[in-house]
Parts: C-alpha cells; structure tokens; sequence
C-alpha cells in the first residue's frame, strides 16, 4: 500500500541519515581518494599537490555539510531571535586549516596525508586566499563570523561573491602594479551553489502612484532587473557543533523580465545585453580611502541587500504569520554605511509589499537595525549625488525624502529655527550638487550606532556626530575591535599555543582569551622566558627563509624584526618609518667603527597595498624599494641594518610575519585610526608595539601596561592645535636632514620624490604631522633598542603583551554586541 511504501522510505532515509563520515585516519582517506577520483577526476595513483589539496578541501566540506544542516535544522526548529550581519566585505584568507582546526580533526587528517605521501603542511599552500574585502574592516567581519560561530549565536553573514577579489600587488622596478585576482579560477571548494535560492533585484524605472484600499498605494516599476543567486560558505565554530552560514550573492542575468525584448528579432544582442547583469557583482572597489560615488558601488549595496533582505523575510516567515514580530526574530547589522540602503529597501518593502502603513514599518525598521561606524573623519563619510539614487533607485529616494521631512519636522519641535544645526543634520546636502548623507540616514533609522575602540566612540561623540549625541545620546555605544585567538595565535603560531597551554596547564584560553592573563605569574621563570624566544627563533627563521626567497635579501635572524604591515595610508604614515630607517642609517654611517659594535641590528620589514589611484601612497611603495636597494647592499652597513618590502601582503601573509616580528608599529597621527587591529594580532603573539596614542593602542597600553609598549607622539587632543600652527612650525634639523638626503637623490629617483617630499615640508604640509612627532619617534626608537639588547628583559615584556591581550579577542566583541545591541541568545546545538 502506499502507505507502507510511504513508511518503508522514511525508515530507510532515517537509517542513511544516522550514517555521519566518520573521522578516523582511514575513512578520512577513504573520503580524500574518492574525491580525487570522482570530484577532481584524477587516477588515485596519480594525482598532485594541488589535486590533494582539492580533493582534501572537498572531503572537509562534505563534514562541514553535515554540521551545517544540523545547525540550520536546529536553528529553524527553534527558531531564536537571529543575528544578520550585512558586510560589503568579508577577508576570509584561506580555509583549510581553519576548518580542520574548528572541527576538531586537524591531526587526524595530517596523519591521513602522510600516510598517503603528503604533507599538510604544502596542501595547505596550494588554497588561494578569498581576499573578498580591503583591510581591517573585511577581516572584522571575518573575525567576528569566527567568533559567532564559536560562541554559538544564531547568526548569518551576508555579502557579494566577488569574482575578482582585492587585486594582486605586483612590484616592479619598486613601483606597485595591479593584476586582477580572479580566485575562482580552479573551483572553490568551500562554497555551495544554491541554485534554487535566487531573488530578483530591481533597478531603474519610474515609480507610479495609485490608489489602493482608499490609501496612496506606490508601485516601482523597474526598468531593469537582476538575479541573486546564494552561494553558502559554511563556517564551523571552534569546538562546538554549530556551523553557520555565509551567503554571499552572485549577479546573473533574470530569466523572467524583459522577455519580449527576445523577440524583437534581435536574439544575440538580447541576450548580450542581459549578460551585462553580472558585472554587478564581478569586482571589489579597491579603494578603502575615498568614497568615489560610482554609479556601479551603488547597485552593488543595493543588490546584496535586497537580496538579502528577500530572503530574511522569507525564512521569517516560514515561521511567523504577525509581520510585526519581526522585530522579535531579527536583528540587522550594518557593517559601515555600505548596506545603509537596506534601511530604506525594508521601509519599502513593508510599505509597498507588506501593506503596512509609515508609522508601523517605520516603527519595525528603526528597531531591527544597529550600525558600527568605522570612520574618524568626515571627509570619507559616504554620499551619494541625489541624481545617482533617483535614477537607480526611484522609489527609495522618495522614502528618503520622506524620512527627512519627518525627522526635520521634529527637530524643528526641539531646535526651533536653527537652521545652521538642521542643516547640519539634514539627510540631504544641499549644495550645487545634493547628495544623500548615508551616515546620517543610519543614525536616524538605527537603534544603536556604535564606534569601534573607546577614544573612537569619543571622537564620534564630540566631533564626527556631536549634534546626534546631543539629541540621542542613549543611541550611542563603544564595541572595541577585537581578533579571533583561533586563527591569529592558536592556529598560525602553534609553538607558542603549545607553550601558553603547557603553562596554564589548558588550552582553555582558546575559548577564554581573559585566561592568557595568568601568564604572569611566570614571566620571571627562567624556562618560560627559554621556550618562549626558543618558539619566537623558530618563527623568525621561517618568515627569514621567505624573505630570502621573495627579495634575495639574507637576514639575521638574531636582528630585531621590526615590521610595518598595513594599507598605505598618509595618515597611517609609513613615511615616517621611512625616514627613522633613514635616519638610522645616516647615523650608522657617521660613527666610529667601535661604536658601531654597540648598534642593534635591524631588519625593517614594510608590507601593504596602496589603492591604485593614490599616486601619494605609491610613490611610499617605491621610496621602501630605493632605500631598501641602497642600504641593503652597502657593504659599510652590513647585517646592522637591512630593509624588505613584502608584496601582496595579504592575510595568509600575516599568519607567516606576525608570529615571527619581534616589533610592530602602529604609527597613525592621533586621532586618524579608527581601532586598527592588526596591532592586537601581535600583541597576542608576544610582538611589541611602538605606537601612537590612538585607536585601539590607547586600550592596549592600558592592558599590558605602558612600561611594555613604546609610546610616543602628539595626542589627539593636541593634534589639531598643532595642525593650525602648522605654517609656523620649523621641522626639527634631523627631519630636514633625512627629507633632504630624498630630495638630494641619494636613493636615486630623485624625479619620483619629490611630490612626497612636499606632502611633509612644503609650505602649510605636513597634514598628518611627522615633522612634529620625528624626534619623540627617534626616542621611542632608541628605547626600543635598550630594551632589545637585554634579552630577558625583551622575553618578559613579550611574555606580558601576550598576557596582557585578553580583551582583544573577538569573542569579548561579539559577546557585547549581542548583549548591548542585538538582544540575542545563544543556539547550542546537541550533539
Ligand atoms: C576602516 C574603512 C573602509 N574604516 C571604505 N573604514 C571602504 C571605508 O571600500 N570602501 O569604500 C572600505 C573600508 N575601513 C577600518 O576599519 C579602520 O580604518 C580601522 O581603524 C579599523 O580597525 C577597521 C575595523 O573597524
């Protein structure tokens, strides 16, 4: 009967489900020798290391498979309150290890490789970095999906599956070329296509008004339209069961709209015409510096987010039939003003789609979002010309509009006629050229807005956004960066995980950062201080071998390694660590052969992309390669002082340089970095930070204690008296000395200096202030040595940096986040 036959399948499904792959050495081959045969299609007695790789990546994802359907079951069954985290960005790097790590099975599967005559170790070099974001904000919101994952919210990321990710940095003759990164070139392994998850995006059109149940009804009518396609990028928490999503959206052409236009009698050019929708998702804006207000940045935000949003209503739904519960079972994060749009996308929706009426969508929409602002000054605040929005999205310009006609009517009630504040606070510039201020549209449609290290969360209360503060001070909150231990310490730097967990007796802190503070009740112990520069040797030898490798430079392992690896930026100023190594070099040439012997050697490493259109930032790029080519090979300097630039810096590039740097700077002009975070990378790693008094530094200091860090420079208070005086100002002689040993062409290419050289000694220059900070820079520099050349002094400042950088685990972030913003609880899944 059907009704057994019915019985008899589901039996058997039940019976095929129990059957999880099962992680012992040889089912795990079993699993990569059948991926080789049957996914890459190679002989299983002959297949390379990239088609190990491959093949082992594709056995993972059949485990993180299982993980994430159980989690995305039990989530559904629940159905908790979730957490959506909407990012332009997300820097993955790689995920080899990363998976087998969080799942538990990395030795198993190493034992598994050698068995069958590979190397983990090499596999892992074969995977090419998902490079889907700029810098520090991307790899944020990678941090942050780490964390979530482990801690076990009930969170989704959601973003653009770029085609081309940050562009590859290629040097040549010491300058920067760009070549795009098509990573998706061989497959991705760690992504699965959903085919069947698709939304429409509309652009375009014209927006029509009717009437609908005796109320102004609303229609867009767009004139074009695009398909989103999901791709689901599992991520595995670290020693939990939960693996949660990251959909990312591609761009493909829209079977349904337009059709007539087939018939037209011009088949090929209709559908060439169509395949022009997948620009919309093929490439990452390079540029992390200016908002460029390109018409294609703005259908990328609106297309991730409509899509985005298409699919969280739906899934609400599946569960929930009182649209007004929405605010019960979702929470938006916005990553920086680039999803901004998103606000205005779901007032539209629940208005125009839902029937709902302005006040109830209003009063849904300002409650499910919060936004993190990741920006200091106003200049890189995004705007978008008001003829831009209309024309690609009609009908979202008009609820802006509508939005800001509301929200000056009430401050009108607060302010009466103050028109310079409501001018000020406007949504809309006015101008010759009206633009859409999208920082202001998210402070008034959000819940929370929140900055991203405590000086920064000030500076946005009395600077950036003061007239906000002063009417919504409740809105405002401080979340202060932090990185996830897994990947940044425990992962990439093994020795010195094993060392911290032998000597707290735990790998606890894996889970709890905070714990890395008992450390200190061993600084002084002779062996810890051993194994600790024995590990940190071990680093330096393998990032000296790279080195080598990429630049021909041979470098002691026994120097100071003293590195500088982020975008180049004039504010995070670069420059100036140019011109101390210059500095330093012209005092090494000036003294006597005996104190020579006295000098601490050197070896300045510089990495960093510049975006492709800063000719500023380029010409840094090729300063490091003149200076570096000069005192490299001259033999009067020998081993004391030798400087590399690393290219491409990326994040697998990280995980090899900040387990082996025994210094970092972090050198912005007080009050220009946000946070930054690579800094807390190396702090976790036992590296000493030189730093100014700004961003996230401020709180490190007070972590580990000032007597462990080097510190100089103006404050961000003083920062802009200073500036002021700038005309005034009469640079420090050592400063002349080293900017006109540039200029003079000493380092050759005198030609591309001296546009540079103006940037810092020109009349009214020096913006960003290295003329005023030099000397107290050659200060700290100095007390960097002396505190070098007493090893056991250098050990116990190192072993408290690690001790001191609980705080900076992202884990702590998400937590606040979840309590402070998100009013989320946490979805344990059963074994
Ligand atoms: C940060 C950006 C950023 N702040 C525009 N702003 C972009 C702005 O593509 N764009 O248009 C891309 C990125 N990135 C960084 O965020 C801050 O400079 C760091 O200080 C901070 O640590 C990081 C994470 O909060």
């Amino acid at each position: 009967s059907p009704a057994a036959e019915q019985k008899g399948r589901t039996d058997l499904l039940f019976k095929l489900m129990n059957q999880y792959l099962k992680n012992d050495v040889f089912s795990i081959q079993k699993s990569i020798v059948n991926h080789v045969e049957y996914t890459v299609a190679r002989s299983r007695f002959k297949f390379d290391d990239f088609e190990a790789y491959q093949a082992t990546s594709y056995s993972v994802r059949d485990r993180l498979i299982e993980s994430w359907n159980d989690t995305q079951l039990f989530f559904k069954d629940k159905d908790p309150k979730r957490i959506y985290f909407l990012s332009m960005e997300f820097l993955m790097g790689r995920s080899l290890l990363n998976s087998i790590y969080n799942l538990g099975i990395k030795d198993t599967y190493a034992e598994a490789l050698r068995q069958l005559g590979f190397d983990l170790e090499v596999l892992v070099e074969q995977e090419r970095d998902a490079a889907l974001g700029n810098g520090g904000l991307g790899r944020l919101a990678a941090c942050f999906l780490d964390s979530l994952a482990t801690l076990d919210y009930p969170a989704w990321g959601y973003g653009l599956r770029y085609e081309y990710g940050l562009f590859k940095q290629v040097i040549k003759d010491g300058f920067q070329h760009e070549r795009p990164d098509y990573w998706l070139n061989f497959g991705n392994p760690w992504e699965i296509e959903r085919v069947h998850i698709t939304y429409p995006v509309k652009f375009y059109g014209k927006v029509e008004e009717t009437m609908r149940d005796g109320r102004k009804h609303f229609e867009w009518i767009p004139s074009e339209m695009v398909e989103a396609v999901a791709y689901d990028n599992p991520i595995p928490g670290f020693d939990t069961n939960n693996t949660i999503n990251l959909r990312l959206w591609a761009a493909k052409p829209s079977s349904e709209f337009n059709i007539q236009s087939y018939d037209t009698g011009d088949y090929v050019n209709a559908i060439l015409n169509k395949q022009h929708a997948e620009t919309i998702s093929s490439v990452l804006y390079p540029d992390d510096r200016t908002y460029q207000g390109k018409e294609l940045r703005l259908k990328q935000q609106h297309f991730f987010v409509s899509a985005s949003l298409q699919d969280i209503i739906r899934r609400f739904k599946d569960r929930n039939d009182n649209i007004n519960d929405l605010v019960n079972k979702v929470a938006l994060q916005i990553n920086d003003t680039h999803p901004t749009i998103g606000v205005v996308e779901l007032m539209r929706t629940l208005i125009d789609d839902e029937g709902l009426d302005w006040k109830t969508a209003w009063g849904i929409t300002t409650k499910v979002f919060t936004f993190t602002n990741h920006s200091v000054v106003p200049e890189v605040l995004e705007k978008w010309p008001v003829e831009i929005l209309g024309n690609v999205l009609p009908r979202h310009l008009q609820i802006i509009y509508d939005i800001n006609f509301l929200f000056l009517e009430d401050l009108k009630k607060k302010y009466g006629n103050d028109y310079d504040r409501l001018a000020r606070m406007s949504i809309i510039e006015e101008g010759e050229k009206k633009s859409v201020r999208m920082a202001t549209l998210a402070l008034v449609t959000c819940q929370t807005v929140n900055g991203v290290s405590e000086i920064h969360t000030d500076l946005m209360k009395s600077m950036l956004f003061k007239d906000f503060y002063e009417l919504w001070p409740h809105k405002f909150q401080n979340k202060t960066n932090g990185v996830t231990q897994r990947r940044w310490l425990a992962f990439s730097n093994p020795g010195l995980g094993d060392i911290i967990t032998k000597w707290l007796e735990t790998d606890a802190w894996m889970k709890n950062l905070d714990l890395l503070s008992d450390l200190r009740k061993y600084v002084d112990d002779p062996h810890l201080q051993e194994e600790w520069l024995r590990v940190r040797r071990q680093n330096k030898s393998r990032l000296a071998t790279y080195i080598e490798m990429i630049s021909g430079v041979k470098v002691s392992i026994d120097a100071l390694f003293d590195v500088q690896v982020k975008r180049i930026h004039e504010y995070k100023r670069q420059f100036l660590n140019i011109l101390s190594i210059i500095h330093r070099y012209d005092c090494i040439k000036n003294i006597s052969p005996e104190e020579r012997k006295k000098v601490v050697p050197r070896v300045c490493i510089i990495g960093g992309k510049a975006a492709p259109g800063y000719e500023i930032a380029k010409k840094i790029i090729k300063l490091v390669h003149a200076v570096g080519e000069k005192l490299n090979n001259d033999p009067d300097i020998g081993h004391l002082l030798k400087l590399v630039f690393v290219p491409d810096y990326n994040v697998s590039v990280a995980e090899l340089v900040i387990p082996a740097s025994d210094l970092s700077q972090h050198i912005s002009t007080a009050g220009n970095e946000a946070s930054g975070t690579g800094s807390m990378k190396f702090a976790m790693n036992g590296c000493l930070i030189l730093g100014t008094m700004d961003g996230a530094n401020i709180e490190i200091r007070e972590e580990i204690g000032h007597e462990n860090m080097f510190i100089f420079g103006a404050r961000a208070n003083e920062v802009p008296k200073l500036r002021a005086q700038r005309k005034e100002f009469q640079p420090p002689r050592e400063f002349r000395r080293v900017v006109g040993m540039i200029r003079n062409g000493v380092f050759g290419h005198q030609e591309h200096f001296q546009a540079l050289c103006d940037t810092v000694d020109g009349q009214g220059e020096d913006l960003y202030l290295l003329g005023n900070d030099f000397l107290s820079y050659l200060e700290a520099q100095e007390a960097v040595d002396k505190a070098f050349a007493d090893r056991n002094r250098w050990a116990k400042m190192s072993i408290l940096s690690t001790a001191g950088s609980g705080k900076f685990s992202s884990d702590r972030t998400m937590k606040e986040y979840a309590e402070q913003s998100w009013d989320i609880q946490t979805c344990k899944r059963p074994l």
